[in-house]
């Protein structure tokens, strides 16, 4: 083999080499969640079971908040019917939570998430905080 043709052989390795480090895969599909006083809103709604989600929250409110996306049940009044559940019984049916020490105002943090299941019922995100979800802090989601 001639010295071109090697240079030209090491250099089309190097190419394809180089080219199959650009094509990583697909990452997480980033979910951009932002806590108001008082509102929850969020760049996707619509979620698929088997598809890693990085949730982004940020709190731009003036108070601290939480975020938990969780089943909700409203009873007769409208209300959610977890008046009389603990917070340990409501971190217990969330799918995913980021508790109030990591979202005092202005902070933000982020969380890798994936549904495995697809859930009965309606799903909100929210902020269970007191008076914060009867406040506005809920909004629905689909997860499909
Ligand atoms: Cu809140």
């Amino acid at each position: 083999m001639s010295r071109i043709k090697l240079f030209m052989l090491v250099s089309m390795i190097m190419i394809f080499l180089l080219s199959a480090c650009g094509t990583k895969p697909n990452g997480p599909v980033i979910v951009r969640v932002t806590l108001k006083d008082f509102a929850v809103e969020s760049s996707v709604t619509e979620f698929k079971t088997g598809v890693p989600y990085h949730f982004i929250v940020t709190n731009e409110g003036q108070v601290v908040h939480e975020f938990m996306i969780m089943p909700i049940t409203m009873d007769s009044m409208g209300m959610p019917g977890m008046s009389g559940m603990s917070m340990e019984q409501r971190d217990a049916m969330a799918f995913m939570m980021i508790p109030q020490e990591e979202l005092s105002a202005g902070a933000t943090a982020e969380r890798d998430y994936t549904f495995t299941t697809i859930p009965q019922g309606n799903i909100e995100m929210v902020c269970t905080l007191a008076g914060h979800f009867e406040a506005g802090m809920h909004a629905p989601v689909t997860i499909k």
